[in-house]
């Protein structure tokens, strides 16, 4: 049991979800690995929602308000992590979920399906009907009603491939990830280079504060958006707080 006043216990809960994902059935093993690389880049990051992915989340919001066919696609580390908060989302924007796997099992599928119904889902697509054109992993299965014919796509946690194609079907591609080198931050539309646990509930704000506008402001605001200048932007900030812990700042006990 990790007690409330540990000084990394929303860290250590966090990795919890995921052992508990995996233990579930629901999260992969891998899920594990990926969970690890995403904590490395949030130290860098400073653990908190930066400048840059706030706009970008905003952005998303806007973008998945516009969509005239929005999906969410949900994988085991989404399912673990952020369950209560992207069937918010989903409710709020009008989007369904989609369970969409890298690593995919029928059995996790139906797991994770099973997971979000119990937790108050009613919008999903369940299919696996068609075929992302290009992939040949087992992330090209997608439901013909929806990812298929989707317009914005919101990618939590993807792989550049996957990515890439649904780009190059032309699709509005939202993606999240801590990491802005990765292919996914390079190739999205708009990337949000922040942790699930506070982009999903930060894109569902923004997406309450902007429902009631008029599609017109909507597009203003999506307006000339720049991926490029998020991912600088996002890197930028990275660096500020790598050299904001000069070895001046660093506690080293000393040796009696
Ligand atoms: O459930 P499945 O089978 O679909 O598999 C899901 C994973 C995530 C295991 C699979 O897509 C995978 O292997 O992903 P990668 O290639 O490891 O990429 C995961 C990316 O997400 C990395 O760039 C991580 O930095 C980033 N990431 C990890 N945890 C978080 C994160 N980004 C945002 N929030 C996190 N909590």
């Amino acid at each position: 049991m990790i007690p409330k006043s540990h000084p990394r216990y929303l860290s250590l809960m966090t990795r919890e979800l995921i052992v508990e994902g995996v233990r579930n059935g629901i999260t992969s093993t891998q899920g594990l690995i990926a969970q690890g690389r995403g904590e490395a880049f949030d130290y860098l990051i400073g653990e908190k929602s930066t400048d840059s992915a706030l706009a970008a989340e905003k952005i998303a919001a806007a973008q998945l308000l516009l969509a005239k066919r929005p999906v969410i696609s949900v994988n085991g580390n989404v399912a673990a992590l952020v369950p209560a908060e992207i069937i918010k989302l989903g409710e709020i924007v009008n989007a369904p979920l989609e369970v969409n796997l890298f690593h995919r099992t029928e059995d996790r599928v139906d797991k994770i399906i099973k997971h979000l119904h119990s937790l108050g889902a009613r919008n999903l697509c369940v299919k696996s009907d068609a075929l992302i054109p290009g992939i040949d992993h087992e992330r090209a299965k997608v439901d013909s009603d929806g990812i298929l014919r989707a317009d914005v796509v919101l990618v939590p946690l993807e792989d550049g491939d996957r990515c890439k194609a649904l780009v190059d079907m032309g699709k509005t591609v939202i993606a999240i990830d801590l990491n802005p080198l990765s292919r996914t931050a390079q190739c999205a539309t708009v990337t949000i280079v922040d942790n699930i646990i506070r982009a999903v509930p930060n894109i569902s704000k923004f997406a309450g504060e902007l429902k009631g506008l008029r599609k017109e402001e909507l597009r203003k605001t999506v307006r000339g958006y720049d991926n490029k200048e998020t991912l600088c932007n996002a890197i930028y900030e990275i660096k500020m707080n790598f050299e904001s812990f000069s070895c001046q700042s660093l506690y080293i006990p000393p040796i009696i």
